[in-house]
């Protein structure tokens, strides 16, 4: 499932997608300079190495362009990928349908059948941005994302806001198999006497 590398240094890849201007090339470089770049429209790809924790595999994280035309060239990447990472713009509400069907497109490749993906909300600065609850329901993510780890972060790429807190989780979810968080899920609402149901939700769709 695309976790490379020796004992010592493992490197698992990510690929992140979402369509253009939703923010991508930003936050990458944001999360990996701390630093605001004027982005031009993505032309091919990004690459970028983001280091974690030891215990944990490097990132490689692939930013492919997301201009219509760029595309069809996005599942030439799904093989060995790890983690998906969708960027929506939180405030384009004329083109969330538009990312709705790429999301969901994406999803149906059979090579990413069980590859956790983490939905970035972005630009959550501007005023008017929806919230992830909102988004949640906008893209259509539960029914979309049966049997798969997901979760939704919003984020700011302009203020850094949520980015490292979004791939910590995804990080997360791929070292986690899914059945095993779904048994610590059970097992800890047991004591509680909450539904499965809601806690799953709690966990993974943003709270
Ligand atoms: N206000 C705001 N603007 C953002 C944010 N992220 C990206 N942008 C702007 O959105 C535009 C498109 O960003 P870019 O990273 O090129 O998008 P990409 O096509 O997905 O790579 C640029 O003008 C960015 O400065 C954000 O979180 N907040
Ligand atoms: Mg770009």
């Amino acid at each position: 499932m695309g976790i490379h590398g020796s004992k010592h240094q493992k490197q698992a890849q990510v690929l992140m997608l979402g369509l253009d201007g939703s923010g991508k090339t930003t936050l990458l470089y944001k999360l990996k300079y701390n630093e605001s770049v004027v982005t031009v429209p993505t032309v091919g790809f990004n690459v970028e190495t983001l280091e974690t924790d030891r215990s944990s595999p490097a990132l490689i994280v692939w930013d492919v362009g997301g201009q219509k035309k760029m595309r069809p060239h996005w599942r030439h990447h799904y093989t060995d990928t790890a983690g998906v990472v969708f960027v929506v713009d939180s405030r384009d509400l004329k083109r969330l349908d538009e990312a709705r069907k790429e999301l969901h497109r994406v999803l149906r490749y059979e090579s990413l059948r069980e590859v956790p993906l983490l939905v970035l909300a972005n630009k959550q600065d501007l005023p008017g941005a929806l919230s992830p609850e909102e988004l949640c329901l906008k893209l259509d993510l539960r029914k979309v994302c049966e049997g798969r780890a997901w979760y939704i972060q919003p984020c700011s790429a302009t203020t850094g806001m949520g980015l490292e807190e979004g791939f910590r989780r995804i990080v997360y979810l791929m070292k986690t198999p899914l059945k095993r968080t779904q048994e610590d899920i059970k097992v800890k609402m047991r004591s509680k006497g909450f539904s499965v149901t809601a806690m799953k939700q709690a966990l993974l769709c943003g709270s």
